[in-house]
């Protein structure tokens, strides 16, 4: 039998386990369009919340994924269902054939508790700082208890991506800090966690160090003082203190109320964003369609400048049209 293409049906399969309708749904959000919000008002629910977001994010090739498949089986102890999300912001494709190799599930591969993903997002309006937190939601619709949301770190995608989860851990390695790259500020902003993978190899502990000396720098205005670890996730040393900080941090969101109060602000940061989406392909459009119009003349003839002929516009064509009914 074919599945039904219904968004309804499908979730309704996927609640019931079906991890093939829960893959369909997640290609809709991907793809965008008509059936990606139809997909998306069914998922808004809180019934449907999630008990824990975690977002893990670091380097390419620090141990994420080796990390997080030994997240996994710490959760399932507990028999507790598990989405995994892995994005990555520099890839085009989806589906899991490209990105197989960036998702080293294998042990979890016959659990029907566990439900591995990889995205991308060609068409979805807002790229993937959009597209995850939605696919975070159907996840949670679908019945996952924990998701974990995976993203290589590049830059202001894995801080955007970040922005889906409830606690964010920081992966870095041995020799990290060397790295002119490292955006150490950025990194400590988000991190509500750190662990330094791979210890089994030399400077694990001097990695440590500096990162424990970035925070006390950095100390005093938060309660939270993110616990750096030292792990080996290859071999499954320092998982276990990993699920325990995990809990720990969302222990504290709840005890001081920002659990549900994050999210809610994430709501509304999402809104404003899909705001300036919608207006940057408005105000495009209207620059496309310019060109027959006395502003853009009075602009080629040098009259006005481009920033009183885009405030002319914006007035007359794009601000009346976002104004609310
Ligand atoms: N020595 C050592 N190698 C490790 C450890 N953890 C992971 N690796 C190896 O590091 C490589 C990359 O691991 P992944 O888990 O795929 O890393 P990732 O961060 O998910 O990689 P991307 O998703 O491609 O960015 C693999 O060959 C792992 O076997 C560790 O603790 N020690
Ligand atoms: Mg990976």
């Amino acid at each position: 039998m074919l599945p039904s293409a219904d968004p309804a049906a499908l979730l309704g399969a996927a609640r019931a386990g079906d991890h093939r309708s829960l893959g369909r749904l997640l290609s809709m959000v991907e793809r965008g369009g008509p059936a990606a919000r139809a997909v998306g008002r069914l998922a808004v629910a809180p019934a449907g919340d999630v008990e824990l977001v975690v977002g893990i994010t670091g380097a390419p090739g620090a141990g994420k994924s080796t990390l997080v498949d030994g997240l996994v089986g710490q959760i399932r102890v507990s028999s507790r269902r598990v989405g995994v999300l892995a994005v990555d912001p520099s890839s085009p494709f989806s589906g899991g054939a490209i990105l197989g190799d960036r998702v080293r599930m294998g042990r979890h591969a016959g659990d029907g508790g566990v439900f591995v993903r990889s995205m991308a997002a060609r068409g979805h309006l807002g790229g993937l700082a959009l597209a995850a937190p939605e696919a975070v939601r159907v996840l949670a619709a679908a019945g996952m208890d924990v998701v974990v949301v995976e993203t290589v770190g590049v830059g202001q995608a894995e801080i955007e991506v970040a922005g889906a989860a409830d606690t964010t851990v920081v992966v870095v390695n041995p020799g990290w800090g060397d790295d002119v790259q490292a955006n150490k500020a950025g990194l400590l902003e988000i991190a509500d966690v750190f662990v330094v993978n791979k210890a089994d190899r030399p400077g694990a502990e001097a990695a440590r160090r500096d990162l424990e000396a970035m925070l006390d720098l950095g100390a005093g205005g938060s309660p939270w003082r993110p616990p750096v670890l030292l792990a080996v996730a290859a071999s499954g040393d320092g998982v276990a203190d990993l699920w325990a900080a995990v809990q720990a941090h969302r222990a504290h969101l709840v005890a001081t109320g920002q659990l549900a109060a994050r999210r809610q602000e994430r709501l509304v940061d999402e809104m404003g964003q899909i705001m300036a989406r919608h207006l940057v392909a408005d105000a495009r459009q209207a620059a496309g369609q310019a060109a027959g119009l006395a502003v853009t003349g009075r602009l080629r003839d040098r009259v006005i400048d481009p920033y009183d002929a885009a405030e002319e516009l914006l007035a007359a064509v794009v601000r009346p049209r976002a104004r609310p009914k």
